[in-house]
């Protein structure tokens, strides 16, 4: 099976709807922060409805439905604060009822999807100089052959032997220095992964943060990809 997986899209419409004008595999998977930072939480979240996208809970998607944001800058409070206020009432209960991890079998391949790592789904960062030792005790502790994590907003695939951990990159907000939309395609069958890239309007996303009084360096961070 061909699956796309996208992750931290964090309420960035337009990058959402590029990148899934780029998809036509059979299954979506979502690794988590749907919600935080930009304007269209709402809609986002009713995308991955509509589209029956499976996610797992993002550290920003769980801030928005506590309003515990320990840990957080001052443009990601803001912006937890800005979404609870405009976040419908169905919307907060669709990231109420995610979960920290989520398994599937396809073709007999096990796969697990998480935000951060398998010892903290929420706040761990996995990054690509993560030493590999780390990675397969997690393959094997989990035991899994596809191990997709989010939350770094740095896209990587590592493969031992048939086994594949990955990061799709971030789809709404990329911070490799690349400001292009990450997200990954995984083919189950030959077991291989590779990274996609699509450019979006981002002078439409700036614009729409000054509408809604949130700060004008979210917008300027995407044309870096910082
Ligand atoms: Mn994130």
């Amino acid at each position: 099976m061909k699956l796309a997986v996208i992750s931290d899209i964090h309420g960035n419409l337009v990058a959402l709807d590029q990148v899934l004008e780029g998809i036509d595999n059979d299954m979506i998977l979502c690794c988590g922060d749907i919600v935080g930072y930009y304007t269209w939480p709402n809609e986002c979240i009713e995308r991955l409805v509509a589209l029956k996208i499976s996610s797992v809970m993002g550290n920003h998607d769980m801030a928005c439905i506590t309003s515990n944001t320990t840990g957080f800058n001052l443009q990601a409070l803001e912006s937890i604060r800005w979404t609870r206020k405009v976040l419908k009432k169905p919307n907060y209960h669709f990231l109420s009822s995610l979960k920290a991890k989520f398994r599937l079998n396809i073709d007999g391949i096990n796969i697990l999807l998480i935000h951060g790592s398998p010892r903290d789904p929420l706040n761990e960062y996995i990054l690509p100089q993560t030493p590999d030792s780390l990675l397969k005790s997690f393959l094997k502790s989990e035991n899994v052959d596809i191990l997709i994590m989010g939350h770094t907003h740095i896209p990587f695939v590592k493969k031992f032997h048939n086994n594949i951990v990955l990061n799709p990159g971030s789809v709404g907000q990329p911070r490799d220095g690349n400001n292009m939309s990450s997200f990954s395609m995984v083919d189950t069958k030959k077991r291989k992964a590779t990274i996609h890239r699509v450019s979006y309007d981002i002078d439409k996303v700036s614009d729409a943060l000054g509408k809604a009084n949130l700060p004008f360096s979210l917008g300027k961070r995407l044309y870096k990809g910082q």
